[in-house]
């Protein structure tokens, strides 16, 4: 029999599917904050996501620019290298794919770097740009993102290792060959599929 303690906090954890959860992962009902270097205070007006490299037209979207564009609220769990694991995190922003309708992407375009606040990058395939729940969240649970999970806008991209949702972000740009990113090039595995536990290379 598993040993229950039965003290309150225990008992009010709700029971959750195992198979929720990456191998090597913990579940925390905490959200930490992590980022390499201090939390950024990035003011909306002036903000700019610039969408560049090899496609056409490029991009350049405004605070209210994202604000006119139709949202959608999206349920996610999420999965940090750091090992800790957090359920049904809930984001409102624009898919990804939306702010590429219009655009075209060049046929050499493989990979992406997404850039955010001082010089911080990291990369992504393609196909992991557009997969469906990739979003550009400017809300998280109900509210703006605060500053020190990256807002006023942050990436998200629930399938991948947390590192790869850029906080602060201000541009992706579409290149032909991979170019890693700041933790991909001290270490880190260059996807980063929790699933796969692809955390380092
Ligand atoms: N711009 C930027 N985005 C970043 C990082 C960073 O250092 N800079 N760290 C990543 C890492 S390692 C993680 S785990 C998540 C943490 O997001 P959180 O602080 O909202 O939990 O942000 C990711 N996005
Ligand atoms: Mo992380």
């Amino acid at each position: 029999m598993p040993f229950r303690s039965g003290n309150k906090a225990s008992a009010d954890q709700p029971s959750v599917d195992p198979a929720r959860i990456p191998p090597g992962q913990y579940l925390t009902q905490q959200f930490p904050v992590l980022q390499a270097g201090p939390v950024h205070h990035v003011k909306r007006e002036g903000w700019t996501l610039k969408l560049s490299g090899l496609l056409e037209p490029q991009r350049t979207f405004t605070w209210q620019d994202l604000l006119a564009m139709p949202a959608v609220e999206q349920t996610s769990d999420i999965h940090c290298v750091t090992r800790w694991s957090k359920l049904d995190t809930h984001w409102k922003g624009i898919p990804m794919r939306a702010l590429l309708r219009g655009c075209e992407v060049a046929l050499d375009a493989r990979h992406v770097v997404v850039h955010a606040e001082r010089n911080w990058t990291t990369n992504l395939p393609l196909e992991e740009l557009l997969r469906d729940d990739v979003l550009v969240a400017y809300e998280y649970e109900g509210a703006p993102i605060s500053d020190d999970h990256g807002g006023p806008v942050r990436l998200v991209v629930p399938r991948l290792y947390f590192w790869k949702s850029a906080k602060w972000l201000q541009e992706i740009e579409f290149v032909a060959d991979k170019r890693l990113g700041y933790w991909e090039s001290v270490g880190y595995h260059e996807l980063g599929d929790p699933w796969l536990e692809q955390r380092y290379s």
